[in-house]
């Protein structure tokens, strides 16, 4: 119903506008503000949409009205039009109300940086879950804005003898109908959910899994490719990736290791959006090692890394075991900040996707993280025991083997989880047993 009225025009030319406010955390300052801008820039970007100027106002106070003063709505207006811009995007979320008086002050179409963001992600949908997410995320958007949308509607319509009560009654049965449509599709996505758990639980006790995850863009899905050897879209896109991807990090270990790449971040998520993709992020909740992937080429990583950790912690899943990777370091071209950024996350990779020694050293140090995790057991096996040499080899992470007259000695890796499985309690030996020798 709403598609024709939601959906941006690729022809349209957009004009962005932003203001400096001390009341307004994310436009406290012109860098911030700016900082802000410059994304909004890249989002209207990656849609393909053209962009004329970008518009910034100093202001003390917020027009509760139009965000701006009529006086400089016009102002910009007029100047915007000239240019051939017909779509005004705010950098600062609007209401209906604000939406309304504004297309009303400047006759343009007016839209906000939320929207946006809706539609890429609704661009960018690939399965039938994030579609049904995303429309989700998108009619909870429109539901409180309908009064902003109508008045749309309504010039488009040569809505000007349009009576007030009409459009009122108007609206009333569009948000009956979208409250229906949202309880639809909650029902629907429960249906896919469900085989998301089982699949899950098939997964689960067989596999150890680590998810990528970081701001948009950061790079997790060139990383995911190379560390897996595998093809998934990589883009220079924001949100290229809606849907976790799973990818088997090394097959030659026990269990297989896994990993996940997730949607990315990015300043202001919607919290509808937020929300929606709890579920595709709900394998990243589950991991047992989450990668954080920043840009480090990017003068806002600092940023990027605490909208990451805000999201973390929205998805109260920050306690988890973290490790960071800095990404695109073929990019820096100041040494100086490599080495702070070391000296500041002393713990952290800072890897090129693109350099194949980076993504060596990174896929080794992350099998052994998982390795290391595991328990080591010394066993002697007599050999008359067939399927327990054959459990061992296709189950365990084999360390060392001795073989001897009547068996084989083992030095295995594995996780507690499968070891209680394999029924080879018996053959472990005690610490104290001197065939241990055998095993030096
Ligand atoms: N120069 C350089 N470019 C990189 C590197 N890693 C990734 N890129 C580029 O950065 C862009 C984004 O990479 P993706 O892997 O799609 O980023 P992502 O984090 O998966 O992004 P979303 O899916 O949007 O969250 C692509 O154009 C990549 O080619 C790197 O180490 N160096
Ligand atoms: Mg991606």
């Amino acid at each position: 119903m709403f598609d024709s009225e939601f959906h941006i025009s690729p022809e349209a030319k957009a004009g962005l506008i932003s203001m400096v406010c001390p009341n307004l955390a994310e436009h406290e300052t012109t860098f911030k503000t700016e900082r802000s801008l410059h994304e909004l820039d890249e989002l209207l970007r990656t849609l393909g949409i053209e962009r004329g100027s970008k518009y910034i106002q100093n202001r003390k106070n917020v027009d509760a009205g139009s965000i701006l003063g009529k006086g400089k709505l016009e102002e910009i207006a007029a100047s915007a039009k000239k240019e051939g811009v017909s779509l005004l995007v705010f950098d600062i979320e609007l209401t209906a109300s604000q939406i309304r008086n504004i297309k009303k002050i400047t006759g343009l179409s007016v839209v906000d940086r939320v929207h946006i963001i809706l539609e890429i992600f609704a661009h960018h949908a690939q399965t039938n879950e994030s579609k049904v997410q995303i429309e989700i995320a998108r009619l909870q958007y429109v539901l409180p804005r309908l009064a902003g949308f109508w008045t749309h509607l309504g010039r488009q319509r040569g809505g000007i003898g349009v009576k007030g009560g009409e459009g009122e009654q108007q609206i009333e049965l569009d948000r009956r109908i979208i409250r229906s449509r949202i309880e639809f599709l909650r029902k629907e996505l429960k249906t896919v959910e469900k085989s998301r758990v089982e699949q899950r639980k098939k997964r689960q006790n067989k596999a150890v899994t680590a998810a990528l995850v970081g701001y948009t863009n950061a790079g997790k899905s060139s990383l995911m490719n190379r560390l897996c050897r595998v093809d998934i879209l990589e883009e220079n896109k924001l949100f290229a990736t809606l849907d976790s991807t799973f990818r088997t990090l090394n097959p030659d270990t026990h269990p297989p290791m896994i990993l996940i790449d997730t949607v990315g971040f990015i300043s202001n998520l919607p919290s509808t959006l937020i929300d929606g993709f709890k579920t595709t992020l709900e394998s990243a909740m589950e991991a047992d090692l989450l990668i954080l992937v920043c840009d480090i080429s990017d003068l806002n990583f600092e940023n990027h890394l605490k909208v990451t950790y805000d999201v973390l912690r929205e998805l109260k899943i920050e306690e988890k075991e973290i490790l960071i990777v800095f990404n695109k370091l073929d990019l820096l071209d100041d040494p100086l900040r490599a080495k702070i950024i070391k000296r500041t996350h002393p713990n952290s990779f800072l890897v090129s996707s693109f350099n194949p020694h980076d993504i060596d050293f990174l896929r080794k140090h992350i099998i052994n993280y998982f390795l290391e995790k595991q328990d080591i057991y010394d066993l002697y096996v007599p050999y008359e025991h067939g399927h327990i040499h054959s459990s061992i080899i296709s189950k365990t992470n084999v360390m060392t083997t001795n073989n001897h007259e009547a068996g084989i000695y083992y030095k295995i890796r594995v996780p507690d989880f499968i070891f209680s499985t394999l029924g080879i309690k018996e053959f472990v030996l005690a610490p104290d047993d001197p065939r241990l020798d055998k095993l030096k």
